[in-house]
């Protein structure tokens, strides 16, 4: 493993100002990933049994790694992988030495587990805590976490990064609305790290309460844990009159604090470059893609001990941008997950583009879903969407959204507009798409969507 000292990473108890490495010149930051990723492949290789048999059958060897591009000779790692390691498997230290396990919930099969050790823990705080800084939270504020504490990453994850900022925690998790919303009128709280979609249902039990979610307390959001769009960023910044900024993380490479929007800039997620090495590739040939390119986001671990990742397939769908408020690179938004991918007559298509039009449209709320059905080999969507004001059947606004999908995404959905509050509520990820097409279910996911890159680019 890399020596464990992290040069230019804010030692714990210093994080008022930016980490230096945060404004490092690129050679800078090239020259400690190759250094850290050496390490980690020989981490991996030496103490994993599963990294070894994979990277003999592959003829490959960390020694073969002297540059940053030597690493698309290195086998990929997927969901699968982990699920077959089941549970402690993928472990690079002995088991006593993990001080913390989280696992993805395993609605289809194992879940997927991971173990942290205690420098783990403390690099996840730190990148936690710089995330919480870039998205405006500053030593002294109160944050209001209303992401599920648990086998989840989300909670504690936020949680322990905002402690290290010098925050005051309300570990509030999620669910119990009404709690929550009587919380944040009594405690004050200055930001919140919370998914989107439970953010809309806080400010929902807000109006019903009378209170307008304007005046309340909070005045930085750190949202993420699904993806949203720029739509959506302006209905909850007018809602809250707040600052939003999108939180990147997936379990199986840490959890929440990946990447992170910038608060004065929101152009993109800055990658922590230092603790996690991306590459984009084609996600249907694994093709490395040159920078700016979409494809599927993949990534390296730099300084996970108790569970290395190497070249984990995230499935999630973005591009690599060049860096602008930091010196690190940043993906743009992700658009969707590869599996979430709805292929409707040859255009590949994710329900945050939905969400884009929906949210344009006069007396629709962002509450919908997408549901996908098959007949005759043909894919049909039907677009569910609550009005705002209770205005339910096809009206205008139905037709108005069919015409904006129609021209901005290129195919025919149906519209159904329902009274408020007809869907399902989260406390946790929303799920916006049902998919009843035979195939899919037979198969035992939507993976068998996964077929290109979107055929509208955005
Ligand atoms: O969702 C970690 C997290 C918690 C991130 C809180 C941000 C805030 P998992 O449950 O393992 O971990 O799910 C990871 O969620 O691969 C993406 O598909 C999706 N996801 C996470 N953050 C975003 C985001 C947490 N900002 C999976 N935008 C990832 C879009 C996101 N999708």
């Amino acid at each position: 493993m890399t020596s464990g000292a992290l040069p230019g990473s804010g030692p714990a108890g210093t994080p008022d100002a930016e980490d230096r490495i945060e404004h490092a010149s690129r050679d800078e930051i090239e020259a400690l990933q190759l250094d850290r990723l050496r390490g980690t492949l020989n981490h991996a290789y030496t103490r994993v049994p599963h990294y070894r048999s994979v990277f003999d059958a592959a003829g490959v060897h960390p020694s073969m790694v002297r540059e940053l591009a030597d690493l698309a000779r290195i086998p990929f790692t997927s969901k699968e992988d982990l699920r077959s390691n089941y549970p402690f498997g993928m472990l690079a230290v002995p088991r006593r030495e993990v001080v913390r396990l989280h696992a993805s919930s395993g609605t289809s099969g194992r879940p997927t587990v991971v173990g942290y050790n205690r420098a783990d823990i403390s690099n996840w705080s730190a990148v936690m805590a710089r995330s919480l800084r870039a998205g405006g939270v500053r030593p002294g504020h109160t944050v209001h976490i209303a992401c599920a504490y648990g086998l989840f990453t989300g909670g504690l994850g936020a949680h322990y990064g905002a402690e290290q900022l010098g925050c005051t925690v309300v570990p509030a998790s999620g669910g119990m609305t009404e709690r929550q919303v009587q919380l944040i009128e009594d405690f004050r709280p200055d930001a919140v790290v919370v998914t989107p979609s439970y953010l809309l249902v806080l400010a929902d039990a807000m109006k019903a309460r009378g209170t307008d979610p304007a005046a309340s307390s909070l005045r930085y959001g750190l949202l993420g844990a699904e993806p949203w769009t720029e739509s959506m960023r302006t209905e909850i910044e007018s809602t809250f009159g707040m600052d939003a900024t999108d939180l990147y993380g997936l379990s199986e490479v840490m959890g929440p604090g990946v990447a992170c929007e910038c608060v004065e800039a929101k152009d993109g997620l800055v990658l922590w470059e230092d603790h996690f090495l991306p590459e984009i590739v084609d996600p249907v040939d694994g093709t490395p893609l040159p920078d700016g390119q979409f494809g599927e986001l993949v990534l390296t671990t730099l300084t996970r001990q108790a569970m290395p990742v190497v070249r984990y397939r995230t499935r999630d769908l973005t591009r690599l941008l060049p860096g602008t408020s930091r010196s690190m690179r940043r993906i743009e938004k992700i658009a969707g997950r590869s599996d979430d991918m709805i292929t409707v007559r040859g255009v590949n298509t994710f329900p945050s583009q939905f969400e884009e039009q929906i949210l344009r449209v006069r007396g629709l709320a962002p509450h919908y879903q997408c549901e996908v059905n098959r007949t005759d080999r043909l894919d049909e969507v039907v677009l569910r969407v609550e009005a705002v004001d209770g205005a339910a059947g096809a009206g205008e606004p139905a037709g108005e959204l069919r015409r904006r999908v129609k021209e901005s995404i290129g195919i025919s959905v149906e519209v159904e507009i329902l009274p408020p509050g007809s869907l399902g509520r989260s406390s946790g990820k929303a799920a916006r798409v049902v998919d009843r097409r035979p195939a899919v279910a037979a198969s035992g996911g939507a993976s068998a969507l996964v077929a290109g890159r979107p055929t509208a680019e955005r």
